[in-house]
This record gives C-alpha cells, structure tokens and sequence, in this order.
C-alpha cells in the first residue's frame, strides 16, 4: 500500500490580538520563535515558524493582531502586515478566544473567504473555559452560516487538540515536497530574532503605555569564536521613558538584559554577550520613515 502523500505549504495565523497565535506557532514548531506576552499587540512584524512533521510541512504565517485601532502609523503598519499575510496562503486558520467572538473576526472570517482559501477555525485557550458545556452552542452559533474547513477546540498552551488539528491544515496543503530543511525553523536572521527577544522582556516587564512607546535596533551581531555579541538598542519616545526602562540604579534594564540574554543563549545554542542601551527618538511610532529604518515594513 502506498504511503499518503507529502503535503507542505503556507498557513496563515490570523487573529485579534492577544488570542494565542503566536503561542500557537510556536506549539506547533515546537520551538519558541516567535515572541508571546500576556498584553495585546505583542507581535509586530510578520514571522514564518516552520513545523516539520512525517506527513508534511506546516509554513506557518505569524501575523500582528488585527486591531480597529488606527491612531499611529505603526498600528496600521501591523494591520497592513496581517491583511498581506494572506497573500499566497494554502489555509488559513482563524484564531479566536474560546467563549469571544465579535464583528472583527466576523470581518475577518468575511476577508479569508472573499480571498478564495479555506478558514480553519481555531478556538483557543478552552484550559480558561470555566463551563464546558457552553462550548457546543457557542460553536454552534459561530458555525452558523459559515463554511469552516474545520472546527478545533485546543489549548495552545497546553498542547491539547493540536495532532488533529495538523491532520485537518495538511489536507488542505498541495502534494509537494518539504520546502524548507528539516532543521529551520523560521525565515528569521538571528539577528531579527535577538532583537524581538528584548522586546518581549519589554512588553513583559513595563506597565502601561510604555511598551508602546518602545523598539528595539540590533546595533551589533557578532561571532566572537563560540559566543555571540550582541548590542541592542532599545527606542523609547521621551526622557521620561527612558529613565522608568533604566530604573533605580539601572535594575529593571539589568533585568530586562538578562532575561533576554537566557532567552537568547537557548534559541542560539550558543553564549551571549548582551550590551543594551536606551535611547530616545522621539514619535517614532507615528512616523512612518522612523519606522521604516527601525525595521518596520508591511
Ligand atoms: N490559558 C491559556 N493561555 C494562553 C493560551 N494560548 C495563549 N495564551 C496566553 O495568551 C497570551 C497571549 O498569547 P500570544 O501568543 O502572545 O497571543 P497573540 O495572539 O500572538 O497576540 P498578539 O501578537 O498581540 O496579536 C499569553 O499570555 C499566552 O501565554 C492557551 O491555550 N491557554
Ligand atoms: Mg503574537
């Protein structure tokens, strides 16, 4: 009897913020590739986490959130990001918080089917669902009047549902060989990917608006041997900023450092030497040249 066929091709993860799609691809790689925090609006640029598997090879597509809110340039650069990652895609799964569903993912579902895929529907986080009976007519309303190529509960975190769930995307991947090695697991540089590991300290360790007021610039990415030195730079819009991300006797940037610097040595395989330093520029966020040289594109 023949073996099924190799299947492989693009995924896009699409979602309002802060459901879990990061958390997803990176269940699914089986790697951490991509940055997670419990605040909104973490992931900013686009992002391919590869998963390997016998069957077939999952490209999947890690997008910012799609957010209604439009006020800076870089909140429309995200939202641009996420509507182009649709672009060439075998599948998409749509991302929703077990119990949530509203008009933008209304709109959402409406855009990946105008664009002709099939949408995969991915209830996440069903681990904080309190009433587990709710979820049969929550699905049940959801699912009405709308063609789903799939409806499957997981939880992200925990890695519940995701087997089945690759079982569902690879039949709607074309028959075709594995497209990247076995061993890659994102397009990312290293050097992309040290930047945004700062950057989730950032969004982990400020309070407030601040994150949003912050971007990290990898200065410096060198091997030195079997280490790695690494300069970051981290953008903030105003003095003030600056002085709450350095902290008391320079602690909370001390922090920030090492705790990026642990997340980098596993990722690499390899020892960081991490140099960081707060600048200011300000209304960087707003201004779409700044953010274009900072690495911001859609
Ligand atoms: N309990 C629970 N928490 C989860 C699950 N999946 C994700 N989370 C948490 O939800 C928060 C947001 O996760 P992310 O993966 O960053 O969400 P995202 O959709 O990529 O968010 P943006 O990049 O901001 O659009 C984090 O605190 C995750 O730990 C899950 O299945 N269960
Ligand atoms: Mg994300």
């Amino acid at each position: 009897m023949n073996a099924s066929p190799y299947r492989a091709g693009h995924v896009a993860v699409i979602g309002r913020p802060n459901v879990g799609k990061s958390t997803l691809v990176n269940a699914l790689v089986g790697v951490k590739v991509s940055i997670v925090s419990p605040r909104p609006q973490t992931t900013r640029h686009q992002l391919l986490g590869i998963a390997t598997f016998p069957e077939g090879q999952l490209l999947l597509v890690d997008t910012p959130g799609i957010h209604r809110e439009q006020k800076r340039a870089m909140n429309r650069m995200m939202n641009r990001a996420a509507r182009g990652a649709i672009e060439g895609v075998d599948v998409a799964l749509l991302v929703v918080r077990a119990g949530q569903w509203d008009d933008e993912d209304a709109l959402a579902y409406d855009a990946l089917r105008k664009a002709g895929m099939p949408v995969v529907l991915v209830v996440n986080q069903i681990d904080r669902l309190k009433d587990k009976t709710a979820l049969l007519p929550y699905l049940a309303k959801i699912s009405d009047g709308r063609e789903f190529a799939g409806v499957h509960p997981i939880s992200a975190l925990k890695r519940n549902g995701l087997e089945a769930l690759v079982k569902t995307v690879l039949s709607h991947l074309p028959e075709q060989d594995a497209l990247y090695g076995e061993d890659e697991i994102t397009d990312k540089s290293q050097r992309f990917l040290a930047g945004e590991m700062v950057r989730e300290q950032l969004m982990r360790q400020l309070g407030e608006e601040l994150p949003y007021a912050t971007t990290v610039e990898v200065e410096k990415f060198e091997v030195d041997g079997t280490m790695l030195r690494i300069g970051a730079v981290i953008w903030v819009e105003r003095d003030g900023q600056k002085a709450i991300v350095i902290g008391k006797g320079g602690e909370r940037l001390r922090e920030i450092g090492s705790k990026s610097r642990i997340q980098m040595e596993r990722l690499f395989g390899a020892k960081v030497f991490l140099e960081t330093w707060v600048r200011v520029r300000e209304g960087w966020s707003d201004d779409e040249a700044a953010l274009r040289s900072l690495g911001y594109h859609d």
